[in-house]
């Protein structure tokens, strides 16, 4: 299986793994990117099963709506049985880098509301140590430069992703050369700096299950 016959498995897996979990009151939590777009077609067929979805980005939104899946603002639901999602890079112990696709701050936000968090990635996502993917961090525009300088002094080398403005308003810094040893710890100091909206580590609220693609099979992980 080629790199996008993985990202189609493990979209099928998810689907797969969620069926039992569902009710016609549960409310789905969908993700962003290409992995998550095999899962909303894949989850298009088992629409009768759940009420409908929350969705962590605009684009994600408009698919659900275009297979006639309902999409609920998260303001107005009480729970969010399950949230599946993509991933730029995951380590054994399931913490995430996220946020290529510049999604991360409602990403996390979704995450945080969910019962229960399934990562879906191919095996190209899967490192030792997280860090060889830059990693992206949110910021308030007019703190770019602050925030910037102040991620040098965490060992990065920031680089602002030029013409990029997320669904909130933000902008991306791209973190690169940084070897994460202590992925939680690192989350809590970028946070702390003033002008950051989120960061694209995903270690406080981890993923609780990884459904890998890799050797023309899909594993579960937890
Ligand atoms: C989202 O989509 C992200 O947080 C991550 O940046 C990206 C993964 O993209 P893909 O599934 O296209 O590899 O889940």
């Amino acid at each position: 299986m080629n790199q996008d016959q993985l990202k189609q498995a493990v979209a099928r897996a998810a689907v797969d793994y969620i069926k039992p979990k569902l009710d016609t009151r549960s409310i789905v939590g969908v993700g962003t990117g290409s992995t998550a777009n095999y899962f909303i077609d894949y989850l298009a067929d088992i629409k009768g099963h759940f009420d409908g979805a929350v969705a962590s980005s605009e684009a994600s939104a408009e698919r659900l709506k275009a297979h006639g899946i309902p999409v609920y603002d998260l303001n107005a639901v009480d729970e969010v049985v399950v949230y599946v999602d993509g991933a730029d890079e995951t380590d054994p112990r399931l913490n995430l880098i996220k946020g290529g696709g510049a999604a991360l701050t409602r990403e996390k936000i979704v995450a945080a509301v969910a019962q229960e968090f399934v990562c879906i990635a191919d095996g190209s996502k899967w490192v030792e140590t997280l860090g060889q993917f830059p990693l992206p961090v949110e910021v308030i525009p007019m703190a770019r430069a602050h925030v910037a300088r102040q991620l040098v002094k965490l060992g990065g080398d920031p680089v602002h992703r030029a013409g990029v403005i997320t669904d909130n308003g933000g902008e991306i810094l791209d973190v690169h050369g940084l070897h994460i040893t202590e992925p939680a710890a690192m989350e809590a100091a970028i946070n702390q700096i003033v002008g950051v909206i989120a960061n694209g580590l995903f270690a406080n609220r981890p993923a609780d299950v990884l459904l890998l693609g890799r050797d023309g099979e899909v594993e579960t992980l937890h």
